[in-house]
């Protein structure tokens, strides 16, 4: 078995290709395929594949319906294990042998019990030299919604906030921008990848938010929302309830929400969460259970300054992007509950990226061994 030259470049590109459906693909991973062949004179795609819309097809019976004869003696990059199991579709090992594929490179093993290592074996048995394990670190981070459901049955939780250069948040009860534009366009994108978005009670009162992804072409792609609600009454006028029968939101209660609130949310189309507080804290272990048995893999949190902290306080949070401005608020404002310098390895975060967006650099964290 030898790895290729080619074989990361192209499981790094099946792994951008899945992005296109992630969020958009029901409980199933979003999943992408390429079928390559090649020869001295180089190498060339000749089938393509992410799991369909809603989970099925797969994206690798989509990626030999595309290659038809062609897909014989080619290599499948596939960037998670091939299914073994016969569930709505036939198991896509089976698939990849029955079109005579020569290797499959995967980056994944699928941890779903009916799969886990019986997809490789398959392939294997079959005479098929199967290469595991590459670019595992890019697809594990897309794959970690689906990956911390299977595991932990609960959604991956991604943690953003936006920062002054001073780490603030904000003014009390004011909307102060602080990133750019690139760095809102970068957050929807973030917004219509997630399963579901989250932010306090504290933030519809400042921001009033719509909570949806307005990227031209992608206004479908808006999540499900959810309010965690506080100690202090909900305000009903928000554009989050108004646009309640459009864009599914939920509110976890808190003791703000009396009866009478919440028969007003329910009339107007809003879902309220069973998960109570607990000592007048967050509920985020029953939250996030309650989430992970709805079939939900990925949340993503937005603050404010309150939700932020108890989320982290939870021990729950998987991912944080702190968005830093260049800008300075001064005093007066509202100090975030993390910054750049203290996620560090002694509090268990690993830097791992920085990225410009126009004046702003978002930096990335990632809690290490955890899904
Ligand atoms: C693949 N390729 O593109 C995806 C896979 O209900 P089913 O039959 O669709 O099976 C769901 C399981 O299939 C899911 O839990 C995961 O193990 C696998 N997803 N497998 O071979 C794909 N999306
Ligand atoms: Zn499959």
């Amino acid at each position: 078995m030898t790895k290729l030259a080619q074989d990361s470049r192209f499981i790094d590109a099946a792994t951008r290709y899945a992005r296109r459906h992630m969020g958009l693909t029901g409980t199933n991973p979003s999943v992408a395929t390429l079928l390559v062949q090649g020869s001295e004179a180089g190498h060339q795609i000749v089938g393509r594949g992410i799991t369909a819309l809603g989970g099925r097809p797969h994206a690798e019976r989509i990626a030999l319906d595309e290659a038809g004869e062609a897909a014989r003696s080619s290599t499948a990059y596939v960037t998670l294990e091939p299914c073994a199991h016969h569930g709505v579709t036939p198991p896509c090992a089976q698939a990849l042998i029955d079109a005579g594929v020569a290797r499959v490179v995967t980056a994944y093993v699928d941890p779903d019990s009916r799969v886990d290592g019986q997809g490789h074996a398959m392939l294997r048995v079959a005479g098929i030299e199967v290469i595991e394990g590459v670019g595992s670190e890019h697809a594990a981070r897309d794959l970690a919604g689906y990956l911390s459901r299977k595991s932990s049955f609960r959604p991956h939780v991604h943690l953003k906030l936006a920062l002054s250069a001073d780490n603030q948040l904000g003014r009390p009860g004011q909307e102060v921008p602080i990133t750019g534009e690139e760095s809102r366009a970068q957050v929807h994108l973030m917004r219509a990848q997630s399963d579901a978005i989250l932010v306090g009670a504290g933030t519809l009162r400042s921001d009033d938010p719509s909570l949806t992804c307005r990227l031209p072409g992608l206004e479908t792609r808006s999540p499900l929302r959810i309010i965690l609600a506080g100690n202090t009454p909900l305000p009903l006028e928000s554009r989050v309830f108004a646009t309640a029968r459009d864009v599914p939101t939920l509110v976890v209660p808190g003791a703000g929400v009396a009866s009478e609130t919440r028969r007003h949310l329910s009339a107007m189309g809003v879902e309220l969460l069973g998960a109570e507080p607990v000592n007048g804290r967050a509920p985020w272990p029953e939250l996030l259970e309650d989430l992970g048995a709805r079939g939900l893999s990925t949340l993503f949190v937005e603050g404010g300054a309150t939700v932020a902290a108890s989320a982290l306080a939870s021990g729950l949070v998987d991912r944080i992007s702190l968005f830093q401005a260049d800008m300075e608020l001064g005093e007066g404002g509202i100090s975030s509950p993390m910054t750049v310098d203290r996620l560090d390895a002694d509090h268990g975060w690993t830097h791992i990226s920085a990225h410009r967006y126009g004046n702003d650099i978002c930096h990335t964290f990632e809690r290490r061994n955890e899904t």
